[in-house]
């Protein structure tokens, strides 16, 4: 484990240009009536769930890139989830996916999280691959499919994993179908739905009452032609059917080019049925590219909306980072990504709202833009800095990882060999 006074010794060597910087920006949102403190604050209880796919390399259909040290068990996992949170003091939940992670001593797996300060965010099904010993295949389809004895094993590993959740303290169960189908005529769309429909609602009886279910969405891939959840509407409709226990799942990815992303989280907040988020960014489809590498305009007007449903007193997102990666340092991605997440938050919690509502009421383009772009262009990054350091985390968080050469040690344990399990 990373102690604090590792991490207190590199904050020394940037504090007084990371103070100037604070000083700097205090002073001017002083000046626009800001309060600095009270940002600071919200900022350090903006937690994003890591999931525990995303520590090892990611890899694509022709070919994985593995980069050593890659955590091997669960506990591997959960101890990299909690180096990312002593550095960032912004990841408090790790995300399972069953059966990639099943824990065997729930207990005691509870017990290593708290010790990292880590809880448990919703529990992932997974229907869109077998495993071994499965003897019926989702080869097509899960929840949808035309065998009931399919949909079946399907309804009862949900339920299996809400089980799991439960007993790890998780509160909600996310569901995504790969299922759809590739070539016109395969599937008969309307019983694909309608079936899907029957199998959530088996899975919904089981879910305790103060538990959620998360239902995510994605136009293509692995299938297409046509996906069963293929868009938020086709969500938001289930969610609807289930009942108030259900809600949407956005992920970033999961929209064709140029959706206006914003407009959907606007729409489905305004019907309190926003329940979870994907954090991720990409160039052309599902990508899985870091959070805010190639859009952070985008990321700050999805915020804005987020913000604007918040401070209308709808409830919060359960908020995931969901990305995965051939390139870089997955541990080092993360942080990108972590780091990336809070900016666009801070920025978005910087528009001037009254003026912004007014500009719009008066059908004022000019200056709505202006409002939302002065809040983009602000560096907020020294506020950031300071949510981290105040809760104990590193000022750079990235510069410290390399610093203490960690993917080093971290090979030094698990060897360079070891892959993390499940991808
Ligand atoms: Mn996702």
């Amino acid at each position: 484990m990373l102690q604090k006074e590792e991490i207190n010794s590199y904050n020394k060597r940037h504090e007084t240009v990371h103070q100037r910087s604070l000083d700097f920006l205090s002073e001017k949102l002083a000046h626009q009536g800001v309060d600095i403190e009270g940002i600071i604050n919200k900022t350090r209880y903006f937690q994003v769930a890591v999931p525990s796919w995303a520590l090892g390399t990611g890899g694509t259909r022709f070919g994985r890139f593995s980069g050593g040290g890659e955590p091997g068990s669960l506990e591997e996992k959960i101890a990299d989830v909690g180096l990312l949170h002593a550095l960032t003091a912004s990841c408090n939940a790790i995300s399972l996916h069953i059966p990639w992670d099943i824990p065997q001593d729930a207990g005691a797996v509870k017990a290593l999280a708290a010790k990292h300060g880590l809880l448990f965010d919703a529990v992932n099904s997974n229907t869109f691959q077998d495993q071994s010993g499965q003897g019926q295949s989702y080869k097509y389809g899960s929840l949808s499919h035309t065998s009931a004895i399919v949909r079946q094993l399907a309804i009862d590993h949900n339920k299996e994993v809400i089980d799991h959740g439960m007993a790890l303290g998780s509160k909600a169960l996310t569901v995504w179908l790969s299922d759809g189908s590739c070539f016109p005529g395969q599937q008969n769309f309307r019983k694909a739905l309608s079936r899907t429909l029957e199998s959530l609602q088996q899975i919904y009886k089981h879910l305790p009452s103060d538990w959620k279910i998360f239902i995510e969405y994605k136009p293509y891939e692995p299938n297409f032609y046509s996906t069963v959840i293929q868009d938020w509407g086709t969500s938001s409709f289930l969610a609807n059917q289930l009942g108030e226990k259900a809600f949407t799942l956005v992920d970033l990815g999961h929209h064709l080019p140029n959706t206006n992303i914003e407009q959907i989280v606007a729409t489905l907040m305004m019907q309190q049925k926003l329940g979870g988020f994907h954090f991720n960014d990409s160039k052309f489809g599902d990508d899985d590219l870091t959070t805010g590498s190639i859009k952070p305009y985008q990321l700050f007007l999805i915020f804005n909306e987020l913000v604007e449903g918040m401070t209308s007193g709808d409830p919060e997102p359960a908020w995931m980072i969901d990305a995965s990666h051939n390139v870089k340092d997955p541990l080092e991605d993360l942080m990108q990504s972590l780091e990336a997440i809070r900016i666009a938050y801070v920025q978005a919690l910087l528009v001037d709202r009254v003026a912004l509502h007014e500009a719009q009421e008066a059908n004022d383009a000019v200056s709505a833009q202006n409002i939302l772009q002065d809040a983009f262009r602000t560096d907020v990054r020294a506020i950031v800095a300071e949510a981290r350091r105040v809760d104990g985390g590193a000022l750079d968080p990235i510069g410290v990882f390399r610093a203490m050469d960690i993917r080093k040690q971290l090979i030094g344990q698990r060897g360079e060999k070891a892959i993390a399990t499940g991808l």
